[in-house]
């Protein structure tokens, strides 16, 4: 589709009322567990539950424990997949089966690789009565080098895929501010608060639905102490 289309095809999916998601919208806090272990993973999920809305796992933790942590962590909270998920549809879809299939209630999927592999997610995720959050500008200063210049157009490719949501960077509120713009009702997780430098309550303000925080928790001594902190400032 080229940039046009994209562009008239969004703003018809802007304006598309779209069921809430997974997450039930508490604490506003997704915690982002990055240990390397089972019994971290859940000893820190147990010592922190009813204060996240989400769980998300990424590599760290499935390549050292497998997929089975994903129904574990699910007990305590709905469970986001993050393997930022970038490849042909086919393959995409067959991701997406194991991780929907192992207790996964979301992923999160790159929109870079377009529209067709963005929908390879989505139609699993519909399977699942689960949800797709589609990367478009990263938070990490390399992001703006190929990603920023292009994130409004993946946040229409992510309208018009039925995504519903996108990862926008708490590092740059007013991105997430611009990205807002673009996305209307989609839903907004945004990672980078703490340890690399954003504000839990600029990047709420700027229009996040969620903030994504992991090290600012996980690597507290107190991690129950460390979310509550969190809590107070919202
Ligand atoms: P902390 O920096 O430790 O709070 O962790 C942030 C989490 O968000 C990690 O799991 C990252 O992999 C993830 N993340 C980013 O930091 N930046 C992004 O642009 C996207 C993600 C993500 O998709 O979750």
């Amino acid at each position: 589709m080229n940039a046009c289309g994209l562009q008239l095809f969004a703003q018809i999916f802007r304006a598309t009322k779209r069921p809430g998601g997974i997450m039930k919208k508490n604490s506003r806090l997704i915690l982002a567990l990055d240990v390397e272990s089972r019994d971290k993973a859940n000893s820190i999920a147990s010592e922190t539950e009813g204060i996240f809305d989400a769980i998300k796992v990424g590599y760290p933790l499935m390549l050292s424990e497998g997929l089975s942590v994903i129904k574990e962590l699910s007990n305590i909270a709905p469970v986001i997949a993050d393997l930022k998920i970038a490849d042909i549809p086919n393959t995409n879809h067959l991701i997406c089966n194991r991780l929907f299939s192992a207790g996964a209630q979301g992923v999160i999927a790159h929109a870079f690789t377009g529209r067709d592999s963005l929908e390879a997610c989505v139609d699993v995720a519909k399977r699942w009565s689960g949800d797709v959050y589609a990367v478009t500008e990263m938070s990490h200063p390399g992001a703006l080098e190929f990603m920023a210049p292009v994130a409004e157009r993946m946040v229409m490719l992510a309208l018009v895929a039925g995504a519903s949501g996108i990862v926008a960077p708490a590092t740059r509120p007013e991105r997430i501010r611009a990205l807002r713009r673009a996305a209307g009702g989609l839903t907004i997780i945004s990672p980078g608060v703490g340890a690399q430098g954003g504000s839990l309550r600029d990047a709420l303000e700027a229009g996040a639905d969620y903030a994504i925080v992991g090290r600012s928790v996980y690597e507290s001594a107190n991690p129950r102490a460390a979310a509550e902190a969190l809590l107070d400032l919202i």
